[in-house]
């Protein structure tokens, strides 16, 4: 059996988690030593890197344990907090995980995406399907308060209609990681219904954000152009210009999943399925909008076996039910999410401002 790994020594993990224990919805109320801790799995990854700071900003740093696996985690993640290493297809490990940080709730963002998982469809089910049921089986053994489990616009198939996809429609997708997708959203519910367990997920799409860069998934074209543009002026889009998806900035996607779970589960008709819209826009579209901040910016097209996946998804979600009942609403939309991404980027880049006032 693996390791644990904590960046922390014993002692002083247990005199802070006497110290410091809060639960998730401790934010607001301070401290509390009878409250529970934060675990976040795939914590170095694309959301999981973001969520965890900004479950630490606002319960306390020592309160969100951040939980990887194989990739090292950055300086911020594991200088902001303790950061453990876990296999969650190791049922034993990650109890242990659990019981060692007096964990209360998790965020279990570990997960193969479409691209990678349509090379290795096996390690796919793995790690998405047996890491699930162990964090759900985990949970219902130990009684915890919360469970997120993310899902995703990969649920959705040819058959969904595409324009938008509906809450409540086919799923039949053609990917391996729609199929674990659709498994994970049928099993988070059946636990809440079965076991009371408090289990709630959304339906991501495509994310795009300017701290850790995705891994392994057919909308990261929305993500590396932004990089390639300022590095290099030019970018190589792996799917054609007419290929529109529903996208969402990274703020968005921290505030949909904390409103998500901060939502009076009295007002909840769905759990782990819901359908949340921001933005769509063709890769076109999105060359167009950073063109207007970097006019010498050239995007081409070249797709290869990504632009299959994205034909299988749809173009927008209808996502009333996340208005109605955790009164979900985005705030960017493609033009301001270009000018903060850029203007980010331009920074961590070490990049020089442009002069003009709108780039
Ligand atoms: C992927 O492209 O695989 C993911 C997703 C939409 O779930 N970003």
């Amino acid at each position: 059996m693996r390791k644990l790994v904590a960046s922390h020594g014993p002692t002083v993990m247990k005199q802070r988690a006497v110290a410091y224990n809060r639960c998730h919805h401790a934010g607001k109320r301070g401290w509390d030593a009878t409250m529970k801790k934060i675990l976040i799995t795939g914590a170095v990854g694309q959301i999981g890197s973001e969520l965890t700071l900004a479950l630490r900003e606002r319960h306390g740093a020592e309160s969100v344990v951040a939980a990887g696996h194989r990739t090292p985690p950055s300086e911020a993640l594991r200088n902001s907090g303790p950061f453990i290493t876990v296999d969650v297809a190791d049922r034993r490990q990650l109890a242990a995980a659990l019981d060692g940080h007096n964990v209360g709730t998790v965020y279990h963002l570990a997960a193969i995406l479409s691209a990678t998982g349509e090379k290795n469809p096996l390690l796919a089910w793995q790690v998405n399907i047996d890491g699930l049921i162990n964090v759900l089986e985990v949970a219902r053994d130990k009684k915890l308060d919360q469970v997120f489990l993310p899902s995703s616009i990969a649920v959705f198939g040819p058959q969904t209609p595409r324009d938008p996809a509906p809450q409540e429609t086919v799923l039949q997708p053609t990917t391996v990681y729609g199929i674990t997708k659709v498994a994970g959203e049928l099993l988070g519910d059946y636990y809440a219904a079965r076991y009371g367990l408090d289990v709630r997920g959304l339906r991501y799409p495509g994310i795009i954000s300017s701290e850790t860069p995705p891994g392994g998934g057919t909308t990261d074209y929305a993500v590396e152009i932004f990089y390639h543009a300022l590095d290099r002026g030019e970018y190589t889009c792996f799917v054609g210009p007419e290929t529109v998806l529903p996208m969402m900035y990274m703020p968005d996607c921290i505030k949909a999943t904390l409103d998500l779970m901060d939502a009076d589960s009295s007002r909840l008709r769905h759990r782990c399925t819901f359908n949340v819209g921001a933005m769509s826009f063709s890769a076109a579209e999105l060359a167009t909008e950073i063109t207007r901040h970097l006019p010498d910016f050239v995007c081409s097209y070249e797709p290869d076996f990504r632009q299959q996946i994205a034909d299988s998804w749809p173009k927008t979600v209808d996502d009333d039910a996340a208005h109605d009942e955790w009164d979900w609403r985005p705030d960017y939309d493609l033009a301001t999410m270009t000018a903060d991404m850029l203007r980010r980027l331009r920074a961590r880049l070490g990049q020089a401002p442009p002069t003009t006032s709108d780039a």
